[in-house]
């Protein structure tokens, strides 16, 4: 089974960035075989850091909202591009965060739209803002392919500017705090190009199953055969899938955990492993 999971606001919580109530089951997942691939808007300095904190370092990762996948040597293929020191492979089909940055300034000054990066923000602020140690913050200021965004005006003159945006081809999404601007990627694609890497390697379908909280996780939630929306931030309205959407009644890592289990108990311990 292959699990893609959000981070913040699902695996972790989304005030203080505590995943314990979902430690036992992160070992139980581990234990059956099965893959957390973490599918997250954070960077991969923030994921160098919690992959070997959640053990998931044998496990591919999705940041910055679909802008970086990131292999490890288990996950690669012939004719992938050589791996980084670290030993990951990379793959960056989204735009280059620079490039983002200016086409975001240029854009913003012509509408008089009043938007500042989150990566142009000082360690201090950011980490006022998301309630992160300002080393951490430090970390999610280091943008590959996504520009996080703070919006001083009003919600018609947002809906405005995301026109624009989505007019010059950027896509535009909400994580559980910030606005996100990216190139053309989104969290579904990346779950999809992980779910045919698996088919390719291994001759047969994964199954699987995605969590997650916030309206840049629905495209992931589209993408596999079970989905948990977990409670959050947001009131999201889903596409209708009904029989394979599971909401949940807590938020964050609790939910986490009434999701999974509300999927993998259903069917018995033993069922999930095979594949039929
Ligand atoms: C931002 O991402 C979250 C994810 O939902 C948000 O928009 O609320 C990103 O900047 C990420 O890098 C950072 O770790 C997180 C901190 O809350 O905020
Ligand atoms: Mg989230
Ligand atoms: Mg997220």
């Amino acid at each position: 089974l292959l699990v893609f999971t959000d981070l913040d606001g699902s695996l972790l919580d989304h005030h203080d960035y505590d995943w314990s109530p979902a430690a036992p089951w992160l070992r139980r997942l581990a234990a059956r075989g099965d893959a957390v691939i973490p599918v997250t808007s954070k960077t991969r300095a923030e994921l160098a850091v919690l992959r070997r904190q959640l053990h998931l370092e044998h496990t591919p990762f999705v940041t910055e909202n679909g802008a970086v996948v990131g292999l490890p040597a288990e996950w690669r293929r012939p004719g992938d591009p050589p791996p980084e020191s670290d030993g990951l492979t990379l793959f960056t089909p989204g735009e280059p965060a620079d490039a983002l940055a200016a086409r975001l300034h240029a854009l913003a000054a012509e509408q008089g739209a009043p938007v500042r990066l989150f990566s142009e923000l000082s360690d201090d602020e950011a980490a006022a803002l998301t309630g992160l140690p300002p080393a951490d913050a430090a970390r999610a200021r280091q943008r590959e392919g996504s520009q996080p965004l703070l919006w001083d005006g009003d919600e018609p003159g947002w809906q405005r500017f995301c026109k624009v945006l989505e007019g010059d081809g950027l896509t535009v999404t909400r994580g559980g705090r910030f606005r996100h601007v990216m190139g053309r990627v989104d969290k579904g694609r990346a779950v999809r190009w992980l779910a045919a890497r698996y088919r390719e390697l291994h001759g047969r379908d994964a199954r699987t199953l995605g969590l997650g909280d916030g309206p840049n996780d629905l495209p992931l939630l589209e993408a596999v055969e079970r989905a948990v929306l977990i409670r959050g931030a947001h009131d999201l309205p889903v596409a209708p899938r009904q029989d394979a959407l599971y909401r949940t009644g807590q938020p964050g890592p609790r939910g986490w955990v009434e999701g999974l289990e509300h999927w993998l108990l259903k069917d018995g311990p033993d069922k999930e492993n095979g594949h039929e």
